[in-house]
């Protein structure tokens, strides 16, 4: 009996390593919106017309500003999204706000952050209460009647990446941003623009919001320099996001904690 139970045991526990050399689950949808289904169910109207056709959203062209929102309250992760881009010479704007929270009406009083997608030019936006600023810019050939696969990544510490048509899990942000002015969602916006109502409007389709980092930038590479005195100076050149201080701080007061905690107790025995 006792050996049944030995072998027992030490088939689970044999099952539990097998298991666990298989990589776990890894990110998951938080949502997603594909409007394949001919409805924008789920989303606010907050400006405008919108209206889904050949499984698309689009705004109704005829007010100069549109806007939808989507429920959504992730501050970190992947924001995925294919946006087709009308031709015309027009001032024209589709903006992507995918971290916000605040008023969108009557008047636009909502901060966080978005691109926006303008001619040919891609920005990173913040916004602060309506008021946009723009943190970085990359200037593409053209965009005009054409899909672009956009994925927008945001890290614990305020690092935003930014890539247009990326093709893999590996790839060279277009956009690097780090800024931590808000990290609290309630929405996601969609919001075009121009100052003439009548031209085309843009489409949108395939929304993935993800809370993990699906893409990162290649390795960093790494370079040694022996100099004349004999010491070795490693040069590391890429994208680093800046350490969280405060995290160090925090690991440090912990640490000193336990120091404490663990004096007071060997000069009490
Ligand atoms: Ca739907
Ligand atoms: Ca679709």
């Amino acid at each position: 009996m006792k050996t049944r139970i030995m072998k027992f045991t030490a088939l689970m526990f044999g099952l539990i390593f097998v298991f666990s050399l298989f990589p776990q689950s890894a990110a998951a949808v938080v949502w997603s919106d594909d409007f394949d289904d001919g409805n924008y169910d789920g989303w606010t109207v907050e400006l405008g017309d919108f209206l889904v056709t050949d499984g698309e959203l689009k705004s109704e062209s005829g007010v100069t500003v549109r806007i939808i929102s989507h429920a959504s309250s992730q501050t970190v992760g992947t924001w995925s999204i294919d946006h087709w881009h009308p031709a015309h010479s027009g001032i024209h704007a589709q903006n992507i706000i995918f971290l916000a929270s605040g008023d969108v009406t009557p008047s636009p009083a909502y901060s966080g952050y978005g691109i926006r997608i303008s001619e040919c030019t891609i920005f990173l936006i913040r916004y602060d209460e309506g008021t946009s600023v723009s943190l970085a810019f990359t200037i593409f050939e053209d965009f005009y009647e054409t899909w672009t696969h956009y994925d927008i990544t945001r890290n614990t510490t305020g690092g935003f990446h930014v890539y247009a048509n990326a093709t893999s899990t590996t790839a060279e942000p277009d956009l690097v941003v780090v800024d931590t002015t808000y990290d609290i969602s309630d929405k996601f916006l969609l919001r075009e623009g121009n100052n003439f109502a009548t031209y085309p409007v843009s489409r949108i389709d395939n929304i993935t919001v993800d809370d993990e980092i699906l893409i990162t930038p290649p390795e960093p590479t790494t370079t040694e320099t022996t100099t004349t005195s004999e010491t070795t100076t490693t040069t590391t050149v890429g994208d680093v996001f800046p350490i969280d201080t405060t995290l160090l701080l925090a690991g440090a007061g912990v640490v000193g904690v336990i120091i404490i905690v663990a004096v007071v107790f060997t000069r009490r025995r």
